[in-house]
């Protein structure tokens, strides 16, 4: 049913939702336009690195088929876009005394101005995982503490210079966990280093993550304070961090594991968040690392303490926690989906970490409001539907676990704020599209939107339309906006593509959305959005209600 309840507790209108995705995970077009390579164009390409052997030189093509993506955000009826910036379009040997790539710039220029058109928040990504490979050929990236967080404050302020003016939404880095323990312990993200010598020639998993986590924090935080000192007074944009990190449950009630589970929050989530929100490292973590964790100097501490403007909450599931084991990444605990009595904490998903436990979205939320007191923007979410590489296109559509995970992460939310008072003004689902799944290839679908990867078409999956819909209800000041039902063709019933002919229809409300578009916005001046609807959208809403759909 379309028609929308008015006793439902609604989100404040400025809640901001959508759909999340990343440069290198979507655009291909590695070596067209300039841009230099980054770490993981060769990583990808190389034998074993990626499950099925496939590299992301196409992905989903989005260098070329951006126009049609953001036809699939209109006929979602999103509020916002959270994409990244290849660093090495931008400036494609990285470095600060390195040219800037015009045509990089032109790239996301066209496509910030295009999501302003349609009335769509740009919410912008500095860096998801793809360094440019000069700098880890000259001098090891984010091991090299000093020369990285030069060029990153670089690279950030040629950003904010070029698109500040219409960006006023910006994650400094994501997922440092994952930079710094994926790229250089476990070695299974690029630039793949790590102490196995069967997976790596070079590297140490005892020291490296630390040194490149610590390099992380420091870039992001002199990155922030280049922004607030020179652009956010004209620019009035907000800045922050977004960090990976799932609910850890102890695995019974012993005192032990009650433990564990607090160790493993404090490695996972703690290690970057404890600095930036409250000034140190994690006590368990000095403790479990001695002289292995760099310190920060009275100066630097500054600089990091209270450098985010709101929390960046990336979460997928929840462990359950055992004390024990050698995994410091894991605070020397050991993760289970398998409660003592046998069960499963959930369904499971096509990657073995992720189980859909909603509760534990509701308990993290809490949990991070209570220790960190900043407002949480979820930045990503979601679930990858086990064997759906392998289905029909029909079936494929059909992702009811997918459609599940979602039905209880979003109740999870409401309930977090309405009855917890937890501060939550984001939400943005992983991802857009089926996509390069960095080692797992194109094997793990998490998208919302199928893609054919023969043909690059898109096809709303039945969870596009839940999400859409869900947001649409539950946003204060979104029941007027288009219906999803409206929107996005009935990919279910007919398979039909996106294409060029079903573009033209969106545009009808694209149309509409140009109404509202933020003109003040280049002025840095906000302009309120006026829900403004084309007399045939409102018969065309009028009818799908009236018929119920
Ligand atoms: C996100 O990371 C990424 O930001 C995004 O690019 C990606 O596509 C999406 O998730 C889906 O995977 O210790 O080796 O077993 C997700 C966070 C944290 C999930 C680490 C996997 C266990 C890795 N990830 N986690 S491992």
């Amino acid at each position: 049913m379309a028609t929308t309840n008015t006793s439902q507790p609604k989100l404040s209108k400025d809640f901001l939702w959508g759909f999340a995705t990343a440069s290198f995970q979507i655009e291909g077009s590695t070596d067209v336009g300039g841009r230099g390579k980054s770490i993981w164009d060769d990583f990808s390409r190389t034998p074993g690195k990626t499950m099925d052997g496939r590299n992301g030189d196409v992905a989903t093509d989005s260098f070329n088929l951006w126009r049609e993506d953001l036809d699939l955000l209109v006929s979602y009826g999103v509020k916002s876009y959270r994409f990244s910036l290849s660093w090495s379009r931008i400036i494609p040997l990285g470095g600060r005394d390195d040219p800037v790539s015009e045509e990089g710039i032109k790239f996301y220029n066209d496509l910030i101005d295009a999501l302003l058109e349609r009335g769509i928040t740009p919410f912008v990504t500095l860096y998801h995982w793809d360094l440019p490979q000069a700098l880890h050929d000259r001098y090891l990236g984010w091991l090299n503490k000093d020369e990285i967080v030069a060029d990153y404050v670089h690279y950030s302020r040629v950003c904010f210079e070029r698109f500040g003016d219409r960006v006023k939404h910006w994650l400094t880095m994501n997922e440092p966990w994952c930079i710094s323990v994926l790229g250089y312990g476990r070695g299974v993200f690029a630039p793949g280093r790590s102490s196995d010598r069967m997976r790596s020639s070079e590297g140490d998993s005892s020291t490296e993550p630390w040194i490149a986590g610590h390099s992380v924090i420091l870039s992001h935080a002199y990155a922030v304070k280049a922004y607030r000192e020179e652009f956010k007074a004209k620019q009035g944009g907000q800045i922050g961090i977004t960090l990976n990190g799932d609910w850890a449950m102890p695995y019974d009630d012993s005192p032990e594991n009650i433990a564990a589970a607090q160790h493993a929050l404090d490695v996972a989530i703690g290690w970057f968040a404890d600095p930036i929100y409250l000034g140190n490292y994690p006590p368990y973590m000095k403790q479990m690392l001695g002289d292995r964790l760099p310190t920060f100097t009275e100066e630097e501490l500054k600089v990091v303490k209270a450098s985010s403007d709101f929390y960046g909450m990336n979460t997928y599931t929840t462990n359950l926690c055992k004390a024990g084991g050698e995994d410091e990444f894991q605070g020397r605990t050991e993760y289970t989906f398998t409660r003592p009595d046998g069960t499963q904490l959930g369904p499971q998903a096509h990657c073995a970490w992720l189980q859909d436990y909603p509760e534990g979205f509701r308990e993290l939320l809490n949990y991070l409001y209570n220790r960190y007191h900043m407002p949480i923007y979820v930045t990503e979410n979601g679930f990858a539907v086990k064997d759906e590489h392998s289905m029909s296109l029909e079936q494929a559509l059909k992702d009811e676990p997918r459609v599940q995970y979602y039905r209880g992460v979003t109740q999870g939310l409401i309930d977090a704020v309405q009855k917890d008072g937890v501060d939550v003004r984001a939400y943005f689902a992983w991802s857009l599209l089926d996509n390069f799944e960095w080692a797992d290839g194109y094997v793990t679908r998490f998208g919302v939107t199928y893609v054919d990867y023969d043909t690059q078409k898109r096809y709303p999956k039945d969870s596009a339309k839940f999400v859409s819909k869900w947001f649409q209800e539950h946003v204060e000041g979104n029941e007027v906006a288009p219906t999803v039902t409206e929107e996005v063709p009935s990919a279910s019933a007919s398979a039909k593509p996106v294409t060029g002919k079903r573009a033209s229809t969106t545009q009808a409300n694209g149309a509409s959305k140009r109404q509202s578009v933020n003109k003040g916005a280049a002025n840095g001046k906000t302009v309120p959005k006026k829900t403004w609807k084309s007399p045939i959208a409102r018969v065309t809403t009028y009818i799908s209600t009236f018929l119920g759909l």
